[in-house]
């Protein structure tokens, strides 16, 4: 169902200011989401493209805590440096914000305020630990703990990192508070709570039959979201940083950094538009289109049009165009890690190659699934795309124009066939990468961009205008027109996609910016019409300089490796007696199997000595043969507090030496001993 809207309004994701961007959020997000808004106003259409730094929420206030600076601190330097980032790469938001700002906060606070007023919240009390020396209630992030499943002493309130387990603070085994260290105690607290069961029904319409056409990705994971059943979400935290939720009674609490951001979106259209912003939220003329990463659909296509919807008076988005992730040489992108080409490092490698990087990360674009970004690759499609297609066809034109009719374009005698075949050739790429753009496939619409640039090589190697030139100046003149207007045409398409280069080819032509509909003509340089001086598009990137890129992720492997061997320091020395508490002897393995369903535990069966002892054990990442562990002895605490792990009671722990980057390996003696023997 297509309808007929009268203007656009694009918003992309608003990266979390703890960090600066890398080529990940360009390629996710704001490459295409820049495409669009490009295109569209080339079109001539009413567009707005809103963008904005998210400052709220924990990450923020942890990596503050980190420096021992403010979150404020934090967020004005990453905030700079990301606006930055997105200027230099040329991404036009018609607005870059921030949500500390005065007028985010003001909005975000009165659409928690209209919601309450009308009833559209749930509150509930729920028990929460609370730190009493900081005297504030803990984020699940801010406690840890011994994980229940695998013993782990550093496992976070939402997650055990060494068992990749999701957990919920209260099941933290002797939980610590990470902003004390002290012992946090439960109190009970009051949320607000947004009755997404309530929404279901009319999500289910809007998304699963109206919005069919959605990628496939977002309206898989929409549907099964929705299959699973939505349940009620909290949209307030107890928390010292964030808009405070504007209510009596909620002193200490703040929005919720997903209910708040997404109206960041509002707010920075407000601040931009103070007198017609409500046209475009409210209007039913107006398409709003969201580009986001996978891991924000849920929040774009169910949580904020339910709060949108709750509100009453706005639209809801008509796309969400989502991409996957986009890896970096066969590695998941990771800030923690330093995985990542950071887009300032990039430029001062790189300067003045923007659109090297744009064209990459599209021609790899991960619009259907993951992909990898590799600098070969990055080298490749430079070299023998970029280079061999585009500035060679752009730069063979203008320069033989510049030779044998000293730059000025020459008039075109009688057409051959041939000529007239690859003018229909070329004006067909208008309707194909028309249609590809309207329906998101950035992807395809720039390869058939390109295509245009392959029409006009071939025809130059096919023609010959060197040639020609010895003895039919007639003919060549009637070539080099078509090339030239082939190039006119390039700084239409090219625009959306490569912009540096379509304003270069603009000062090539000296030719102002041409209006997307006269993409297709062969009459947009007039005969006589004087040609700038022509420089190279694109320059080859040598192997060297791809070399020392590669080289410096390799030591970004290492380093993090070294890292990753560091030896933790010494625990607090103990006296002897305590020491004398443990029972640890040696066991021989009988028997040692995956346990079902759980695929971090192996079940041993133990001879102890004694008995027949069983033990559970979350290593099973490391053994994947457990049976090769039978009739090996290992160690273990034979008289700790047995446990139920997944049903089964688990009678002690058996020792295994634990690599600082989470491997394990089983401690066992050096020699054969008898099956119950201490460890003394
Ligand atoms: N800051 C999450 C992210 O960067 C979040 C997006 C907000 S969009 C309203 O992945
Ligand atoms: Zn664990």
């Amino acid at each position: 169902m297509s309808r007929q809207f009268s203007r656009t309004l694009i918003t992309s994701a608003l990266p979390y200011a703890n960090g600066p961007v890398h080529i990940g959020h360009l390629a996710g997000v704001y490459v295409p989401a820049d495409i669009y808004a490009r295109y569209l106003r080339l079109k001539g259409e009413e567009v707005l493209f809103i963008g904005g730094s998210d400052e709220h929420g924990i990450p923020i206030t942890i990596k503050a805590r980190k420096e021992g600076v403010t979150p404020q601190d934090i967020v004005d330097r990453y905030h700079s440096m990301i606006s930055k980032s997105f200027e230099q790469f040329g991404i036009t938001f018609d607005i870059y914000s921030r949500t500390t700002s005065e007028i985010h906060k003001k909005t975000a606070s009165d659409f928690f305020r209209t919601l309450y007023d009308k009833g559209e919240f749930t509150e509930l009390e729920s028990e929460q630990y609370y730190d009493e020396e900081a005297g504030q209630y803990l984020a699940d992030r801010y406690i840890t703990g011994s994980c229940p499943h695998c013993g782990n002493e550093n496992a976070y309130g939402d997650q055990c990192e060494q068992c990749g387990t999701s957990l919920s603070p209260t099941e933290l085994i002797n939980p610590k508070s990470a902003l004390s260290g002290s012992v946090p105690v439960m109190r009970t607290t009051k949320h607000w709570y947004l009755p997404l069961d309530k929404h279901e029904p009319w999500l289910r319409q809007w998304i699963l039959e109206d919005h069919k056409e959605w990628r496939s990705n977002v309206y898989g994971q929409c549907k099964s979201w929705l299959d699973l059943g939505l349940q009620p979400r909290a949209v307030s935290r107890d928390l010292d940083w964030g808009v405070p939720v504007p209510v009596e009674g909620a002193e200490g609490k703040v929005l919720y950094v997903w209910f708040d951001a997404p109206i960041g979106y509002i707010s920075n259209t407000r601040e931009l538009l103070p007198d017609s912003w409500e046209k475009w939220w409210k209007q039913e003329d107006s398409r709003l289109v969201h580009f986001i990463g996978k891991d924000n659909i849920v929040f774009h296509c169910i949580v904020f049009p339910a709060m949108l919807k709750a509100e009453g008076s706005f639209i809801l988005p008509d796309n969400v165009p989502s991409n996957e992730f986009l890896n970096l040489e066969g590695d998941k992108i990771s800030t923690s890690r330093n995985w990542a080409v950071w887009l300032h490092e990039y430029l001062e490698e790189f300067p003045g190659k923007q659109d090297v990087l744009r064209y990459v990360l599209t021609a790899n674009a991960p619009e259907t699934k993951d992909n990898d970004f590799t600098w070969k690759d990055f080298q490749a499609r430079n070299n023998n795309e970029l280079v061999a297609v585009l500035g060679n066809f752009v730069n063979r034109a203008l320069v033989l124009t510049q030779k044998y009719f000293d730059s000025r374009v020459p008039a075109a005698g009688e057409l051959t066939d041939y000529d007239r075949e690859t003018i229909a050739a070329a004006a067909r790429v208008k309707d194909e990468v028309e249609k590809l753009l309207e329906t998101y496939h950035f992807r395809d619409a720039q390869r058939e961009a390109m295509n245009l640039a392959r029409i006009g090589n071939k025809y130059l190697a096919d023609c010959e205008p060197w040639k020609t030139a010895k003895n039919d100046m007639e003919r060549t003149a009637t070539i080099l027109h078509i090339a030239l207007q082939i190039t006119a045409n390039l700084s239409i398409v090219c625009e959306p996609f490569l912009p540096f280069s379509a304003e270069k080819l603009r000062s090539f032509l000296q030719t102002e910016k041409l209006p997307w509909e006269q993409l297709g003509r062969f009459d947009l340089l007039a005969e006589g019409h004087s040609l700038g001086k022509a420089e190279l598009l694109f320059e080859k990137i040598e192997d060297a300089t791809i070399e020392l890129q590669v080289q410096k992720l390799l030591d970004t492997k290492k380093a993090n490796e070294a890292d990753a061997y560091r030896a933790k320091p010494v625990k607090e020395n103990i006296q002897f007696d305590t020491f004398e508490k443990l029972d640890i002897r040696v066991g021989t393995v009988l028997e040692c199997e995956k346990v079902p369903k759980a695929d971090k535990l192996l079940r041993f069966l133990l001879d102890d000595g004694l008995e027949k002892r069983t033990i559970l054990s979350g290593i099973a990442a490391y053994y994947p043969n457990p049976q090769e562990l039978v009739g090996r002895q290992v160690c273990f605490i034979a008289n700790l507090e047995p446990r139920k792990l997944r049903g089964i009671l688990s009678e002690g722990m058996i020792l295994s030496a634990e690599n600082s980057d989470g491997r394990l390996a089983l401690v066992s003696p050096t020699k054969e001993v008898l099956p119950g023997s201490q460890v003394v």
